[in-house]
């Protein structure tokens, strides 16, 4: 089933010049994008963006650290673009990642993993909306 989903290249990801290598790898894929920018977020936008994470101890830094920088926001079109780029991007912690996806190849940390890409149609239909408005999201 062709889904949408959101991935962002997080201030860590920026820093290192990994934006390129990040979008080559889901173009690569055939994924298709939507839409892209560069945006950063301010402290409102970034606590809305990890919401879900409110009650966690680690919220307050997981919000600095979304806001700490530039990030990219990319939607992605394809067969079960979902499931599909979370298999590329690898598990949570870098340091438990496997070699081959993103965080595998790129990060040695929890907080620091490069990139964030929704889990479910839920959570895209919820993030998207925090970065983009609908008139951003081109279809062809
Ligand atoms: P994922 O990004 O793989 O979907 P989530 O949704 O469980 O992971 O967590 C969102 C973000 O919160 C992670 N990308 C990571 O930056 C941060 N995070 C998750 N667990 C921890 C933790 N135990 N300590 C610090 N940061 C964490």
């Amino acid at each position: 089933m062709t889904e949408k989903t959101l991935v962002l290249v997080k201030p860590d990801g920026v820093k290192r010049g990994l934006i390129g290598e990040v979008i080559s790898r889901f173009e690569k894929k055939g994924l298709k994008i939507l839409a892209l920018k560069m945006v950063k977020l301010d402290k409102s936008k970034g606590e809305e963006f990890y919401s879900v994470h409110k009650d966690k101890s680690f919220f307050k830094d997981l919000v600095e650290f979304i806001t700490s920088g530039p990030i990219v926001a990319i939607i992605l079109e394809g067969d079960s673009a979902i499931s599909v780029v979370r298999l590329m991007i690898g598990s949570t912690d870098g340091r438990k990642a496997q070699p081959g996806t993103i965080r595998g190849d790129f990060a040695l940390s929890i907080q620091d993993n490069v990139v964030h890409a929704s889990d479910s149609p839920e959570s895209f239909e919820r993030e998207y909306k925090v970065l983009f408005k609908e008139e951003e999201i081109i279809t062809y």
